[in-house]
């Protein structure tokens, strides 16, 4: 299982794998400017149906708003048809949905409006984000040694491609520690998120999640937060602190790549029982049934291909 696929959609028409390419003078690439999207499509009753696929074209568009490009030749529902268009004509039915806006040539500043945006988007089939045996058994996370950005450093509403550079530096660190995945902190101290997911907590039956004031405003944290209402729990959004997460019943992650996934451990500290908790595997399910458009109430999260 690669990255392959059939077509990349490059500015507005369905390009050859191979052709998907970018040149080494391409801004982007130097300085990290640009933004993009984790989305995914999810086979279900009525066919292929990605997730959520107008929230997460319009956080596309705040990122891109965030960077500072004014000129974007694309309405959001011209993109919202051209994911359509790459997974249908990929022929994929779960698959992981990648766009990317990049300032390309044009000139050569630190300054968005010297370039031009270019925009792709590609697929590919990608299973097991955090590993095959997440799911049953959770996985081992450490609080990091890197801090998430300060709000006014590097703006963290906005999936800003030079941002993940944090990411990669955390995750990088937690993997070579024999970790699976990093919890960082933000400039205050208190819990922020993880490389590529945000994190809530269960602590004596109730759901508690820090605020999205540092964080990415996830989707699949949105999806969540209605889920476990729905399910009856309290959801709780305040300010969490590192023992607050040793000390909890349940600690768990979500993110579109990631899904729902249990922390078994924290820096050598068992959560709960040290498996995937009760409450987190309640909510995992449901979660994976909504995502497939087998939740009459959910489904319209489902944007079918057709
Ligand atoms: N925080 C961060 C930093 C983040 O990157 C993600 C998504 C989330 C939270 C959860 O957001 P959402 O997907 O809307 O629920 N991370 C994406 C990229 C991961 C990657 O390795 O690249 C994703 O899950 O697609």
């Amino acid at each position: 299982m690669g990255m392959e696929s059939k077509f990349i959609w490059k500015n507005g028409e369905l390009v050859p794998f191979e052709q998907a390419t970018i040149h080494f003078l391409t801004p982007a690439l130097h300085y990290g400017a640009a933004v993009f999207e984790g989305i995914r499509s999810y086979n279900t009753p009525k066919g292929p149906a990605i997730f959520r696929l107008r929230e997460h074209v319009e956080r596309l568009f705040d990122s891109a708003r965030v960077l500072g490009f004014r000129e974007f030749p694309w309405t959001v529902d011209e993109t919202i048809k051209a994911h359509k268009d790459t997974v249908r004509a990929n022929g994929f039915t779960d698959c992981y949905v990648r766009p990317l806006i990049y300032l390309d040539g044009g000139g050569w500043n630190l300054n968005v409006d010297y370039g031009k945006p270019s925009f792709m988007i590609a697929v590919w089939e990608w299973n097991n984000y955090l590993g095959e045996e997440a799911l049953a058994k959770g996985i081992r996370a450490n609080i990091s040694s890197f801090t998430r950005h300060h709000p006014n450093v590097s703006m963290t509403k906005a999936k800003i491609a030079g941002n993940y550079v944090n990411s990669v530096l955390a995750k990088t660190e937690s993997e070579r520690n024999g970790f699976q995945e990093a919890i960082l902190l933000d400039p205050q101290g208190y819990i922020a998120e993880c490389t590529g997911e945000n994190l809530f907590m269960v602590r004596d039956g109730k759901i508690i999640t820090p605020s999205t004031a540092p964080v990415l405003e996830g989707i699949t944290r949105q999806s969540i937060y209605t889920i476990a209402k729905d399910l009856g729990y309290e959801v709780i959004e305040m300010p969490v602190s590192r023992d607050q997460l040793y000390n909890a019943d349940e600690v768990f992650v979500c993110g579109t790549a990631a899904e729902v996934i249990g922390l078994s451990e924290i820096d050598f500290r068992k959560i709960g029982d040290g498996k995937s908790g009760k409450i987190t595997r309640e909510i995992q399910n449901v979660y994976h049934d909504a995502i497939r458009g087998k939740i009459a109430k959910y489904e319209s999260w489902c944007d079918y291909v057709g």
